[in-house]
């Protein structure tokens, strides 16, 4: 019985902490939008993109805000951006 506890002790302590994933919210500066239809096609492609919700975007401001699985790396937000419509991304921001 001991044996056992210590086994499933040893176990849990194997599971990486990185497996879980964790949000964060992400802000975009992106040059190129003139109108709302951008940024619904903006919008559009990052909702493609798993684990990305709550996506707004300004075309006033140049930016797009959401919230993000961290494992979700810069490459593939910049090519959303440029696949809605050959947009840009300036900056990215994540806290
Ligand atoms: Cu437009």
């Amino acid at each position: 019985m001991k044996h056992l506890l210590i086994i499933i002790v040893l176990m849990l302590a194997m599971i990486p902490v990185h497996t879980i994933a964790a949000e964060q919210k992400v802000e975009l500066e992106i040059t190129g939008m003139t109108c709302s239809l951008c940024t619904v096609a903006v919008k559009k492609s990052l909702s493609k993109i798993d684990g990305i919700t709550d996506i707004k975007v300004s075309y006033k401001d140049e930016k797009a805000w959401f919230v993000a699985d961290d494992s979700i790396t810069d490459e593939v937000l910049i090519k959303a951006i440029k696949k809605a419509g050959g947009y840009k991304v300036q900056s990215i921001h994540r806290e």
